[in-house]
């Protein structure tokens, strides 16, 4: 069985391959030529399932019965903007940019004259296959503050204080990151999927 990792982050590819070892995990390109896949759902579960059902029903039919597409949804979820951004947090700002987002998100703290606030990371991962479609997710809490601290990571890492932690996730290791965060959660109750439809498919 493979599993084609339906994503156009190279950071998630580079954390779901880590996390995944045990598993062949392919990038979209090796199969398909990466098509506009519209995230219209409400929730990071819908929009989870609507990028691995778009690649998987783009897969043919012969080639679906040795695949399955896992797609990963994910943001932050801010206490004090209301739990923006959200599913909007690679589109945050109008560029669209990881650094730009975060402009964005210092500012509207700065606005509330708030220097941090609590905030949770939350990872849907979908996976579609010949024996149907599953969701799985997971949050990692903490807080962000308005100033960037770090080089790891991607996105907001910068400004995400896990619970616990005295370091923002750019501070810690790769492999503290993923002991740890959203996504390693949700891809440990996946893999109890991916160890079952790795059997169904023989
Ligand atoms: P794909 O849809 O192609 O997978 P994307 O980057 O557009 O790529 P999302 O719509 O799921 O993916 O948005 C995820 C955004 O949430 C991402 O761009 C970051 O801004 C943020 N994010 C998610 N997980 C993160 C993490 O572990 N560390 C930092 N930022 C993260």
């Amino acid at each position: 069985m493979k599993i084609i990792l339906a994503t156009s982050n190279a950071h998630k590819f580079a954390e779901v391959k880590k996390i995944l070892k045990n598993f062949e995990l392919y990038p979209l390109e090796e199969f398909l030529t990466p098509f506009e896949i519209k995230e219209n759902g409400m929730s990071f579960k819908e929009n989870a399932l609507i990028k691995s059902k778009a690649v998987f029903n783009a897969i043919s039919k012969e080639k679906q019965k040795k695949i399955v597409v896992l797609s990963d949804d994910s943001g932050l979820c801010v206490e004090a903007l209301g739990a923006q951004p959200g599913i909007y947090s690679a589109r945050f700002s109008k560029q669209g940019t990881d650094e730009k987002n975060r402009e964005k998100l210092i500012k509207k703290l700065r606005k509330l004259k708030l220097s941090q606030s609590k905030a949770y990371y939350k990872t849907a991962i979908a996976l579609s296959s010949i024996w149907g479609d599953f969701c799985v997710q997971a949050t990692m809490h903490g807080k962000v503050i308005c100033k960037e601290r770090g080089s790891g990571g991607f996105g907001y890492d910068c400004l995400f204080i896990p619970n616990h932690f005295d370091k923002t996730l750019a501070e810690l290791s790769s492999e503290e990151k993923n002991s740890i965060s959203h996504r390693f959660k949700a891809l440990d109750l996946a893999q109890i999927l991916l160890r079952i439809l790795a059997r169904n498919y023989g």
